[in-house]
C-alpha cells in the first residue's frame, strides 16, 4: 500500500515538472569588434520563463550593441529604419517587440528576463544600432 502511494506521489510530481514553466538561461555575447553575435540561432521552449544575458564583447569605442527580440515575421529592414530616428536607445516604439535589452558600451554586460510566448516559430532578435541590423541579427526557435 505504502509503495503504490510512493507511487503515486512520483507520477504526481512528474506531470507539475512537466506542465510547469521551464527556466532557461542563455548566454548571447558579441563578437570581437564585428557586428555579430556568436549564435544566430537559439532554441526555447514556448511559455519559458527567459534568462537572457548578452555580453558586448567589442573593445573598440563606438561598438554599441542591444538584443532586440521581436514577433515572428517582424520586417527586420523596416524596424531597423524606425529605430535610427529613436537614439540613442534605438527603440521605437512597436507592439512587435518581446523583449529587449538596453544598449551596451564596449565590456559590458546585461541581463533580462522574460516570458517567451507559447507560440511556436521564429522570432527574430536584431541589434538596432545604426548600420548593425543587417549582419547582427538571429532567430529564437520556439517549438
Ligand atoms: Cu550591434
Amino acid at each position: 500500500m505504502k509503495f503504490k502511494f510512493f507511487i503515486f506521489l512520483n507520477i504526481l510530481f512528474f506531470i507539475v515538472a512537466c506542465s510547469a514553466p521551464q527556466d532557461v538561461k542563455l548566454t548571447l555575447t558579441s563578437v570581437g569588434d564585428t557586428m555579430k553575435y556568436n549564435q544566430e540561432i537559439l532554441q526555447v521552449k514556448g511559455g519559458s520563463n527567459v534568462t537572457l544575458t548578452f555580453i558586448n564583447k567589442a573593445k573598440m569605442a563606438g561598438m554599441n550593441h542591444n538584443v532586440i527580440i521581436l514577433k515572428p515575421k517582424t520586417n527586420l529592414k523596416k524596424f531597423a529604419s524606425e529605430a535610427l530616428a529613436h537614439g540613442p536607445n534605438y527603440v521605437p516604439p512597436s507592439d512587435r517587440i518581446i523583449a529587449q535589452t538596453k544598449m551596451t558600451n564596449p565590456g559590458e554586460t546585461v541581463s533580462i528576463t522574460f516570458v517567451m510566448p507559447k507560440e511556436k516559430g521564429y522570432y527574430p532578435y536584431v541589434c538596432t544600432f545604426p548600420g548593425h541590423a543587417s549582419s547582427m541579427q538571429g532567430v529564437i526557435r520556439v517549438n
